[in-house]
C-alpha cells in the first residue's frame, strides 16, 4: 500500500498547482516484474538485438509505411504497445493508484480505470508530447491523470514532464493541432493551446525529480509536455487515467473507455 500520510495536504496542493507528486506509491519489485515482462515480449520480437534501445528502434522502423521519409503508419512497435497495455503485472499497479485517486476525490466511493497505458519515448524525439492538456483529448475534466517512471528515475535533464505550475486553473485554452511525425515512435497529434507562450510567461515551468516508485497526479487541464531525455535509453512512461464513479457520466465516455491509445 502507498504510505499516503496528510491526505488533506495532497488534496490542497493537487488543487492550488495542478499536480502532485506521491512517494513510494509502487515497490520496485514491482516495477521491476512489470520491466521482466516487457523485455519477455520484446524477446520475442527481436532475439538477435543487443539491446533494449536496438529492439525498439529496429521495432519502430519495422513495417512502418513511409511517407514523406518518415515512418507514418502502423509499426511493430504499435503492436508492442498494444501487447504491453495488457500486462498482468500493469493492472496490479492499478490498486495502488485506485489509493490515490481516493485521496484526491474522497467524495467518491469509487474510483475507474479509464485508461492504463505505456509511452515510449526515444532520446532522438525532442517533440514526443508538445504543450497540451489532457482535457483537449479526453473530454471530461475529472478524470485524473497519472504518470510514472517505469525504468529509471526520472529527473528533470532525462525523462521528467514539464508542467506550469497552477496553469489548470483557467478551464481549457483553444488549441490548434500539430502532426508530429518523429524518428522512432508514434505520430502523434499534439494539440497545442494557442496562447501557449503567454501560458509559459504567466506560470512557473516545474521539472521535478520523479523517483521509480512515485507518481505524478494531474489535473486535466494542467498544461504539459514531455522532457528531453538525456542518456541513449529509450525511456518508458506509465499512464493511468482514472476517475470518479459518478451518476452523470459524459456522453465522451463511451470513446474513453475503448482500449486504444491515448493519442489521436
Ligand atoms: O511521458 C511523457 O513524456 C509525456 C506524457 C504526457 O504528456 C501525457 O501523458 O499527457
Amino acid at each position: 500500500m502507498p504510505r499516503i500520510s496528510k491526505k488533506g495536504v495532497i488534496r490542497d496542493r493537487f488543487e492550488e498547482k495542478g499536480f502532485v507528486r506521491v512517494e513510494n506509491v509502487f515497490q520496485e519489485s514491482e516495477l521491476d516484474q512489470l520491466i521482466a515482462e516487457i523485455d519477455d515480449i520484446l524477446e520475442k520480437f527481436g532475439k538477435s538485438d543487443k539491446s533494449r534501445e536496438e529492439t525498439l528502434k529496429r521495432l519502430a522502423r519495422e513495417s512502418g509505411v513511409k511517407e514523406k521519409g518518415r515512418y507514418a503508419e502502423m509499426t511493430k512497435l504499435h503492436e508492442i504497445t498494444g501487447l504491453l497495455r495488457h500486462l498482468v503485472p500493469l493492472h496490479a499497479l492499478e490498486t495502488k493508484i485506485q489509493n490515490v485517486c481516493d485521496v484526491i476525490y474522497p467524495e467518491y466511493d469509487l474510483c475507474f480505470t479509464a485508461l492504463t497505458d505505456i509511452l515510449i519515448g526515444f532520446p532522438e524525439d525532442d517533440r514526443f508530447h508538445a504543450w497540451h492538456q489532457e482535457f483537449s483529448s479526453m473530454g471530461e475534466v475529472e478524470i485524473l491523470n497519472f504518470w510514472y517512471p517505469v525504468l529509471q528515475d526520472a529527473t528533470p535533464k532525462n525523462g521528467a514532464m514539464k508542467i506550469l505550475e497552477g496553469s489548470h486553473r483557467n478551464g481549457l485554452h483553444p488549441w490548434e493541432r500539430e502532426s508530429h511525425h518523429p524518428e522512432y515512435g508514434h505520430p502523434v497529434d499534439n494539440r497545442i493551446p494557442k496562447n501557449i507562450d503567454d501560458l509559459i510567461d504567466e506560470h512557473p515551468l516545474v521539472r521535478g525529480d520523479v523517483k521509480r516508485g512515485d507518481v505524478i497526479v494531474f489535473h486535466s487541464n494542467l498544461v504539459h509536455k514531455s522532457g528531453p531525455i538525456a542518456n541513449n535509453s529509450p525511456r518508458m512512461t506509465g499512464i493511468m487515467k482514472m476517475g470518479p464513479v459518478r451518476d452523470d457520466l459524459p456522453s465522451e465516455l463511451s470513446e474513453i473507455l475503448e482500449t486504444r491509445p491515448q493519442r489521436d
